[in-house]
């Protein structure tokens, strides 16, 4: 072929186009590749593996640079659509957090059988068959005794063989009680999208595409789901759109960000509502989505009702309904006099939000909803997009995702006999679906399963008492807020076995402590991320390396080898389930040992990803042994406008602004207790009557504390840090050497951030230990001044006052000194009681600063 200059540009763009599909399997950052540094002599004989981090909830593939059995390195997996190559700071500490020589290392047991934070546990170390023989009779005393709903499985974080040791195992013992932390993660979030065009999971959204963003408390480069992908794009996103970064505190997002509107914490309802009166009364609107007045003339006018006749709605229900109700009134002059932002900005933001239409994003948050009340502010947030056409819509956000099938795990029902039936109906300990405690995931009443009401429970023995509790991977009296209630709680449980990487506080009351792998380098399994950059995924934990500790697996092998323990004693359903059900899908084989057991396990519920005879629409993988070589599965990505056209999957197939969809699961709420809406309303601590209930609303702020000056005078506000791999990272150096990167903080240290204005009243200067004292409890740390704090409200990270996670989290480890001060120390344990959320953010909680 001749190269005249038009098939010259052809064949370089193809020649680009292959060059750019190349470039995918090659490491992004090459910084960290030492390949690329080694002479040939020299070369080092390691090799990349894949794995999943697991350091955040947007579990991110990675690939780990494995020598001499070492693991040394840490990056993203290239092949992974959702971060495509790029990791984040707190990748990099999971190697810190392997090789903790503050590690569980092997099985132990409680030698002084009184409990309390003053009581030193004394753990002599025992071998894995006394531990199981031990929990085994535990449990058959139970079966014996027909309490087997005394028996209960706490869940954290986990992957996706959760199924079997949270899923199938209490109910084959015979308990309704897996109690998991979601509760205290992110469930008011889902609330609001869920009740609007009823999705109920993490969001995604197409960045690439938008115009204008409204971050609510979120913090996405440094939080969040999606940090690598959020920060690899940033520079592009910010060149291209208009950003605005609503948040009491002044985050990295909001740093980076055109606005920044520090909110008054729990009032980002007023400006939700009011930012969607101003969409309405300026026509600016999403037509084509919401529709438009009859005769074109539009009739939102301040402080008037609208009759719903006139309007015409296409893909949305209620509009009309949700003006009259809620934001008629909403100015923008009303919703700054209690969220404390000026009314020209609300009126900015929102009409550039507008004007972006339909390719903006309102990008909802915990930090924004994890609010007492804040169920109904998420609800806002997500109507927005409704309003500017950006649901489910290029440009805007995700409501679902493609499809990444895999398959369930066994039916167990079979495997359930009479005791455990018996156990299994009894009434749940958390608390959920009880008047005050809707908790309405999935349209049911008791859907979220509370995990913080569990310490009341225990306390006052409401509905009964626990047992026998197996927890992995939690760290209850620390991450619950109102920790103190905690502690007395785990004293007061007879039997508590703690399956955890380091000893943590919850272990301080354990009865048994199981050595189990740390996730991300020692042990196979599969992880379904949350949906990235418009992908669905399901990425391959491997074991890559071999533990100098003697670990099992927590979801597969401990309850195999529970199992086997309780068979002999007499009760097999266990171990016969996991025998007979679980089979190698190529050879038929049933396992014979927890190692088999768990790799048959993830082969199973992978299959449909690796086994080329399953449909699928995303990549295609060979085999099972290229499933975890590659490390990961990618949906093609997302094909918007699927929901659209009457397929929301609501009550009334539309998106909602006027909730059918709640009103209905309400009402069922309502009808188990003989109750009226307005009733449950009020027992969940609403302020709202009537239809409101149905709409996205505004809800004032509730606080803990009286404002009285002398009294709690400051809101209490509290964010995460960068490096907080939840919060499992403060027993490694690097956290607490590079602690400074979190906005206002200091290295090695915790510090409370109060502006200036407010410490020169109190006379305090920076580095003066100050007491924060709230009706909850009192925490001592460091002060510092600092103007990303409004006045009246100060700011504090969460993550260290750790007084039992290792030599490096704590000042002293021996004395229980904590390094700073943990925030659930002080937080008070309220709710957001629609979702079943605790409630951490949205300055919940007054304080009172004093200097020591
Ligand atoms: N004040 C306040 N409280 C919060 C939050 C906040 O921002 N502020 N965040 C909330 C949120 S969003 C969440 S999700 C929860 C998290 O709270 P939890 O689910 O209680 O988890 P962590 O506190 O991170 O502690 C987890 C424990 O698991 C152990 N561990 C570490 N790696 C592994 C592993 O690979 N396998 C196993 N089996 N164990 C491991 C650690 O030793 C630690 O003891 O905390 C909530 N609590
Ligand atoms: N770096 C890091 N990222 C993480 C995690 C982690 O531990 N570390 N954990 C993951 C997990 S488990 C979860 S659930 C998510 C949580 O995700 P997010 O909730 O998005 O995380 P945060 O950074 O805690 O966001 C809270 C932000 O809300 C602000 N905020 C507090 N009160 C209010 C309020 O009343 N209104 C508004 N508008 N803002 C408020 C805080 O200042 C903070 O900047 O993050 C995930 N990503
Ligand atoms: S900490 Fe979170 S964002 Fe960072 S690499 Fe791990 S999973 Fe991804
Ligand atoms: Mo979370």
């Amino acid at each position: 072929m001749k190269l005249n200059r038009r098939n010259f540009l052809k064949a370089s763009a193809l020649t680009g186009l292959f060059a750019a599909g190349a470039t995918q399997t090659k490491p992004v950052l090459n910084a960290f590749s030492t390949k690329a540094q080694a002479s040939e002599e020299n070369k080092p004989q390691g090799e990349w593996i894949a794995s999943v981090c697991q350091g955040c909830t947007a579990w991110c593939a990675v690939q780990i640079y494995r020598i001499d059995g070492r693991a040394t390195k840490v990056r993203g997996n290239p092949n992974a659509k959702a971060n495509h190559g790029h990791s984040c700071v707190r990748s990099h500490i999971g190697l810190q957090q392997v090789y903790d020589p503050d590690r569980v290392k092997q099985p132990m047991k409680r030698t002084n059988p009184k409990k309390g934070r003053d009581e030193d546990p004394k753990f002599v170390p025992i071998s894995w068959e006394e531990a199981m023989d031990t929990i085994a009779d535990k449990i058959i005393e139970l079966r014996e005794n027909n309490e087997t709903h005394k028996f209960s499985v706490w869940r954290g974080r986990y992957t996706a063989l959760n199924g079997i040791l949270y899923g199938a195992m209490p109910k084959i013992i015979g308990s309704p009680n897996n109690v998991s932390h979601s509760s205290i993660c992110a469930e008011s979030e889902k609330f609001g999208r869920y009740y609007t065009e009823r999705y109920w999971g993490y969001a995604d959204y197409d960045h690439e595409n938008t115009y204008y963003e409204i971050f609510w408390g979120g913090d996405p480069i440094s939080s969040n789901r999606q940090v690598p992908h959020t920060a690899s794009i940033w520079g592009d996103l910010k060149s291209r759109a208009k950003l605005a970064c609503i948040d009491p505190r002044f985050s990295t997002t909001a740093a980076k960000s055109d606005e920044w509107l520090p909110v008054i914490p729990g009032e980002d309802g007023a400006l939700a509502t009011a930012i969607a009166h101003v969409l309405l009364t300026e026509e600016l609107w999403y037509k084509p989505f919401v529709g438009d007045f009859k005769d074109g003339v539009n009739r939102f006018e301040v402080g008037k009702t609208v009759n719903e006749d006139d309007f015409e709605e296409i893909q949305t229900h209620g509009v009309v309904k949700w003006w009259n109700l809620a934001l008629k009134d909403a100015t923008p002059e009303w919703a700054s006099e209690r969220a404390g932002i000026p009314a020209e900005q609300i009126y900015r933001v929102a009409r550039d939000f507008g004007r972006a239409a339909p390719k903006c994003i309102s990008f909802s948050s915990p930090g924004s909803s994890m609010v007492v009340r804040g169920g109904y502010t998420a609800m806002a947030q997500a109507a927005l997009n409704g309003l500017v056409g950006s649901a489910d819509n290029e440009g805007g956000v995700i409501c679902g995702g493609e499809s990444c099938p895999v398959n369930d795990f066994p039916e167990f029902e079979s495997y359930i006999d009479s005791i455990a039936e018996q156990g299994n109906s009894m009434e749940r300990i958390d608390h959920g679906g009880r008047l005050e405690f809707p908790a309405l995931k999935d349209s049911k009443s008791g859907g979220v399963k509370l995990t913080n009401t569990v310490a009341d429970a225990i306390l006052n023995q409401d509905p009964y008492d626990l047992k026998v509790v197996l927890s992995y991977w939690t760290n209850f009296n620390f991450s619950n807020q109102g920790t103190e209630r905690w502690d007395e709680a785990l004293a007061k449980i007879p039997f508590m076995v703690h399956m955890t990487v380091n000893p943590a506080e919850q272990t301080h009351f354990a009865d048994i402590v199981l050595p189990v792998p740390h996730s991300m380098f020692e042990r196979l399994s599969p992880v379904r991320g949350s949906n990235g950059n418009l992908h669905t995924h399901l990425h391959m934990q491997n074991k890559v390396i071999e533990s100098p500790f003697d670990i099992k697996v927590d979801e597969t092998e401990i309850p195999w080898m529970i199992g086997e323990a309780l068979e002999k004693k007499g009760f097999s359903n266990l171990i016969d389930y996991f025998r007979n059900e679980f089979a190698d899908p190529e050879t038929g084989k049933s396992p014979e040992n927890e190692e088999e057991f768990n790799e048959i396990a993830t082969k199973m519920y992978t299959q449909p990803l690796w086994d080329l005879s399953y449909e699928k629409e995303g990549d295609k993988i060979n085999g099972w042994e290229e499933l975890k070589e590659i490390g990961t599965w990618n949906s093609i990505p997302y094909r918007f406008r699927q929901k659209w056209d009457g397929n929301w999957g609501t009550e009334t197939g539309q998106f909602e602004f006027y909730s059918e969809t709640l009103k209905a699961a309400l009402q069922e709420h309502a009808d188990k207790h003989n109750a009226t809406i307005d009733e449950v309303m009020e027992a969940a601590m609403q302020t709202e009557r009537g239809e409101m209930a149905f709409v996205p609303h505004y809800e004032p702020a509730y606080r803990v504390g009286d404002d009285e000056k002398d009294k709690y005078p400051f809101i209490f506000s509290e964010h995460r840090s960068k490096l907080n791999r939840e919060a499992r990272s403060a027993n490694t150096s690097w956290y607490q050497e590079f602690k400074d990167v979190d906005p206002g903080d200091e290295a090695w240290d915790d510090v409370v951030k109060i502006n200036p204005k407010d410490a020169k009243e109190l006379r305090i200067q920076n580095g003066d230990n100050v007491k924060l004292t709230t009706p909850t409890g009192t925490i001592t740390v460091k002060a510092k001044l600092w103007e990303g704090t409004r006045p009246g409200v100060v700011s504090k990270c969460y993550g260290q006052g750790h007084w039992a996670y290792g030599h490096i989290a704590s000042l002293d480890r021996k004395k229980q000194i904590a390094r700073g001060g943990n925030n659930n120390t002080i937080l008070a344990p309220v709710h957001e009681a629609m979702s079943g959320s605790g409630a951490r953010h949205g300055g919940q909680t007054r304080v009172r600063v004093e200097k020591v």
